[in-house]
């Protein structure tokens, strides 16, 4: 059976799991985000990544019931956690943006989950705003007048115009982490981060570093004045059981 076919029975079979990984302040350490990352209990293969499977999944509608099922667990999630300040970080593919009811969808699910609306952020790759730019914006402009947040992940990979970019409604930055991992040791890359993360506060956004390994990397970009962190450094993307613990933890 090829893993495609098996993949509608892990969303009715509850084999998908959460994984949540903190972002974290740069300035004072505080937790301000967390992302949903999801996992396959697959029964024969085991623990499945994404990687293995949403490229197979974005192929195919079934990416909506994906995107669905991960919105409603996560916001369910973080409702039990029960911090106010606390948001949920979720990622969005380019095909869910085609389907016309997404923006109606994903507002439902909050409204359900009972979630001021500002506390979900939605993820969507640099090269998958380029899918469909127009659509992208209008579907954005949609999700954020009711309040929802979006970020551009894994930003430097793709080349949006810097036109397109001022234009879109978005909250958020999250650059690359080919330029973060190695920037002590890299000076074109260190060259990369400075400028972005100038060019995110010039547009009024905030900047996230992703692929934060250790503490070097967090000292230089708290020195370029990089707003938050995501990263090995201080936290793996972990199950909700362990989030909370280390949650207590960390205040
Ligand atoms: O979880 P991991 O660290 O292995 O993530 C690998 C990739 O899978 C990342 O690019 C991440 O954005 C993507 N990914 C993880 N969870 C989801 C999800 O729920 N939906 C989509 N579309 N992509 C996801
Ligand atoms: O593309 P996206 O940003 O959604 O990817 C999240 C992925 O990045 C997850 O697979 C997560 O396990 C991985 N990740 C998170 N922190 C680090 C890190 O510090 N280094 C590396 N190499 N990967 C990380
Ligand atoms: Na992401
Ligand atoms: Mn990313």
């Amino acid at each position: 059976l090829s893993l495609i076919s098996e993949f509608r029975r892990a969303v009715t079979d509850n084999q998908l799991v959460l994984h949540y990984q903190p972002k974290a302040k740069l300035s004072d350490g505080a937790v301000e985000a967390i992302e949903a990352l999801v996992r396959w209990h697959h029964p024969a293969r085991g623990l499945l990544y994404p990687d293995v499977f949403v490229p197979l999944v974005e192929q195919t509608d079934l990416i909506d019931d994906l995107t669905r099922w991960v919105l409603r667990h996560a916001l369910e999630d973080l409702a039990t956690i029960g911090d106010p300040h606390l948001a949920v970080a979720v990622n969005i593919s380019a095909r869910n943006l085609s389907r016309h009811t997404f923006a109606a969808d994903v507002k439902a699910a909050v409204r359900r989950a009972g979630i001021e609306p500002h506390r979900l952020v939605l993820e969507l790759t640099e090269t998958a705003l380029l899918f469909d730019p127009t659509r992208a914006h209008d579907v954005f402009t949609d999700l954020t007048s009711y309040g929802i947040r979006v970020s551009i992940d894994d930003f430097g990979r793709g080349q949006t115009s810097l036109g397109y970019l001022s234009a879109l409604p978005l909250s958020e930055i999250k650059i690359d982490r080919t330029f973060v991992r190695d920037m002590v040791t890299n000076a074109a890359h260190a060259a990369i981060v400075r400028s972005v993360v100038e060019l995110g506060h010039n547009l009024g956004l905030i900047v996230v570093a992703e692929g934060v390994e250790t503490a070097e990397v967090g000292d230089e970009l708290r020195e370029c004045g990089c707003d938050v962190a995501q990263g090995y450094w201080f936290a793996r993307p972990m199950p909700l059981v362990d989030l909370r613990r280390w949650l207590a933890g960390s205040d």
